[in-house]
Formats: structure tokens, C-alpha cells, sequence
């Protein structure tokens, strides 16, 4: 249900400026996706190494059952909409025939050479009627340019930009990873590589490194307590490279009262389903279980973040049995937890209220009812408004339980684990103009 409240006073600060920060169509759909599946696999999982130097014999890279469909509908199976895929990590070693490198498939094994694996696992999310996304490591330790000559390297990473985003039809990210392996100094040209990207795949968001999506600032899959969409930017725009944000508090009031310039700009969080990003022998016993991976979920999208969630296919290029079976119990575990919004129920009464500048949903059901889970939106095209509300939930003995929520954006989810309720509160005592609020509860 939607609720538009009677506006709220401005205070100190110019509150239509910050609730005139709005996600482009491009930030909406990412966000929208909610959950997406990385990908890792390449010569690292070859060599038992995280990060490899980039002297590696691309004879190393020999899988004997690439399956991208296998791939693709694992991240199904948990709900992913898009597959990012590593196309090039640090090491330089590229998963597709670049023109520009010899470091690559096309002197490896692989199906005698003449391997791609962007084409196989474009198709199949394209088969399987997902996104595909592409992150392209800016570090490449095997490129001779690469911080010896800027200016070199930029262009040979433009030219591999160009191939990926030319080459595989639509590209809905390209993460740009911020790992800096070397102790020589590459001058990226951000800039450039943004307006390349723009100009061969406008509706791709730029992650990370990028405009469009910041890291989290952990690959433990946690957003913090209040993750705010629209933040300040340190520089003028036309400097700034779009570093990290790492701090506790991003962007509340205060901290953009005083800030020239304020961007939409989400956070993601990335975590990966075993310990490592890459396939390890014996590390089966290091997959998360479900309890961990339904945690993650409700602290990263539950906490106005996207989840991204890194699978690490095999030397033979399967993802193993039992990660399969984990991502499915995942995806089964999501799909009947938040089945059914017990507000919609026929018997149940909602109502919104706005008064004295304070707004209200309240839900009252026909009977006792076990609560899960509350959910609340905000609908986030008018941007992020909500500071703060409380959540009363009355149980069937009169007890009345309470939530401090700090932050809603594109979604709160609220764990309650309520036995028997009857009623449910949720007052808004801060925000930046009107909310657009819904509640759920399951
Ligand atoms: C990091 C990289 O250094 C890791 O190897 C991995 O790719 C992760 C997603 O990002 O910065």
C-alpha cells in the first residue's frame, strides 16, 4: 500500500534539494534486480591463487565442461537477475579472443583455442532471460603499458572495453574493480573509460569505480545500519574518480547540509558463496550455510543495498554439486518466505493517516497472525526520504513490541519472528518531505 502524507516542514536544511536526487532509469533497473550473481573463474582457478602475477602459461587454462547454461541457471535458482562475469582479472588473462593481448583463450587448450567464453555465457543469460554484466579488471599485471605508460594503457584498456561492449550484444554493468596489485601507478582515465561505456552500452550501470554504484566497503555482504543512496561527493564532480566510501555515515542530514555536491549513488555488497572468489580444492566445507546467506540477504537488499553473490565454477568448468544444491535451498528459501504478503489477506484492514506532520500505516488483522518479517518500501523515483520510524507490532495479550527503523530506501526488511499479532504500527517521526512508503508483512 502506498501512502503520500501531508508534507513535512523544511528545517535547517533545503529538504527539496536532497529528495531532488533521483536514481537515472539505468540505477532504478539495477536496483530493481535486487540480487545478482559474479562469476570468478579463470586461470586463478587453475593455480590455487586469489590474484595471480600475470606470468602464467595459458596452457594452465584447460576446463574439460564449461557449462555457461549450468551457470546461469544456478543464479536462477536463487533469484539473481543478472550474471556478472569475470572477463579479465589482475593477472591480465582474458576469458574472450582479445585482438589486443596473446594473454588469453585463444592460446590456451580450451576448445582447441578457439574458446569464448563471454560469447557462451552472453548467450546463455540471454537464453535464459537475464542481464549480463561484465567486470573488466582496470589492474593487468601481464600488460607491458600498464604503470609504465598511462597513456599506452589507456588506450589498450579502452580497446578491450570496446571488444566487450561491441562484441556480446546488451551489457547491463561493467564493474570496475578497485584492487591495485602492483606498486607501480597507473593513471587511469576514468573519465574516458566512463564516456566509452556510456556511448556503446547506455543503459549499462558503471559499478564500483564507476558513477552509477559504489562498493559497500566489505565482501561480507553487509550494508551498514543506514545505507543512504544519495551521498555527497568529496570533489567537484568533474574531478572526482568515484573512489570508495568507507565511512560509518554516508549521508545523513547533516552530513549533506554542507556538501556542494550530492549524487544518487547505491551501494552494493559482494560476498562470495565459498571463502574464496576462485574454486579451491577442500574448501567445500567453507560454503555458507542457509541460515548465513538468508542473513546476508536481509543485510544487504533488507538494508537498501544490492546482494551480489559470487560463484567459483571448477576446473572443469562446473560449478560444484553441492554449492547447487546450496543456491537452490537459497532460492526456495526466499521464494516461500516472502510468499505471501499477509496485508493483501481479504479480512485485513490498512490504513495510512497523516497528522501534525506525522504519518502512519496500520495494519490490523482478523486474527492472532505469526509475523516474520515486516518489509518496507520507499518508492525510491522520488528519491530517499525516510530519516526514521518506529514499527509497533501488538501482540494477542495487549504486549506492544517495537522496532527502531533508521533508514527505509528501496527496501527495509525488518526480521520480528512475532508468534501472535494483531496489529501493526508503523510511524514516520523523520523525513525530507512526504514518504511513499508500502508495507508488507509475512
Ligand atoms: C576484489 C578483487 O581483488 C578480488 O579478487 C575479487 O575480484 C573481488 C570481487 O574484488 O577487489
Amino acid at each position: 500500500m502506498l501512502i503520500a502524507a501531508a508534507g513535512l516542514s523544511a528545517s535547517e536544511v533545503d529538504l527539496t534539494r536532497l529528495t531532488s536526487v533521483v536514481p537515472s532509469p539505468a540505477q532504478l533497473a539495477w536496483q530493481q534486480r535486487e540480487i545478482e550473481a559474479l562469476v570468478h573463474f579463470g586461470m586463478n582457478t587453475y593455480i590455487g591463487r586469489e590474484w595471480g602475477v600475470g606470468r602464467e602459461d595459458p596452457r594452465q587454462f584447460n576446463p574439460s565442461s564449461v557449462d555457461a547454461a549450468q551457470w546461469v541457471a544456478a543464479a536462477k535458482s536463487f533469484g539473481a537477475q543478472a550474471l556478472i562475469l569475470v572477463c579479465k582479472h589482475h593477472d591480465g588473462f582474458c576469458m574472450w579472443p582479445s585482438a589486443f593481448t596473446d594473454h588469453s583463450v585463444k592460446n590456451s587448450p580450451w576448445r582447441n583455442g578457439r574458446g569464448d567464453l563471454v560469447k557462451e555465457v552472453s548467450d546463455a543469460c540471454r537464453a535464459g532471460g537475464i542481464g549480463f554484466g561484465v567486470y573488466l579488471s582496470p589492474a593487468d599485471l601481464h600488460e607491458p603499458s600498464y604503470g609504465h605508460n598511462s597513456a599506452e594503457y589507456n588506450d589498450f584498456y579502452c580497446s578491450q572495453l570496446d571488444e566487450l561492449l561491441t562484441n556480446y550484444g546488451e551489457v547491463c554493468q561493467v564493474f570496475l574493480d578497485g584492487a591495485e596489485p602492483s606498486r607501480y601507478q597507473q593513471n587511469y582515465d576514468w573519465q574516458r573509460y566512463y564516456r566509452l561505456i556510456r556511448e556503446l552500452q547506455p543503459k549499462a550501470v558503471i559499478s564500483i569505480r564507476g558513477p552509477d554504484v559504489r562498493w559497500v566497503g566489505n565482501e561480507s555482504g553487509v550494508a551498514r545500519k543506514s545505507e543512504w543512496s544519495v551521498v555527497p561527493l568529496p570533489r567537484v564532480k568533474a574531478e572526482h574518480n568515484w573512489s570508495n566510501m568507507m565511512g560509518e555515515d554516508l549521508g545523513s542530514r547533516s552530513r549533506l547540509s554542507n556538501a556542494p555536491d550530492i549524487h544518487w549513488y547505491p551501494a552494493v555488497a559482494d560476498v562470495s558463496l565459498r571463502r574464496n572468489w576462485f574454486w579451491r580444492p577442500d574448501t567445500e566445507d567453507s560454503i555458507k550455510s542457509l541460515p548465513d546467506l538468508l542473513r546476508i540477504y536481509e543485510q544487504s537488499v533488507g538494508r537498501n543495498a544490492g546482494l551480489q553473490l559470487n560463484l567459483s565454477p571448477d576446473q572443469d568448468g562446473r560449478i560444484p554439486e553441492p554449492d547447487i544444491q546450496r543456491l537452490k535451498e537459497f532460492g526456495e528459501a526466499l521464494n516461500s518466505l516472502f510468499a505471501t504478503d499477509l496485508c493483501e489477506a481479504p479480512d485485513t484492514v490498512s490504513e495510512t493517516d497523516s497528522k501534525d506532520g506525522r504519518t502512519s500505516i496500520r495494519v490490523v488483522f482478523a486474527h492472532p497472525t505469526p509475523v516474520r518479517y515486516v518489509v518496507l518500501q520507499e518508492d525510491i523515483s522520488r528519491g530517499q526520504r525516510v530519516e526514521r520510524a518506529v514499527l509497533t507490532a501488538t501482540t494477542a495479550d495487549g504486549r506492544e513490541i517495537s522496532i527502531e527503523v533508521p533508514a527505509i530506501g528501496w527496501k527495509r526488511i525488518l526480521r520480528c519472528d512475532y508468534e501472535e499479532i494483531v496489529h501493526l504500527a508503523l510511524e514516520i517521526t523523520g523525513s525530507r518531505g512526504e514518504p511513499y512508503v508500502s508495507l508488507a508483512a509475512y
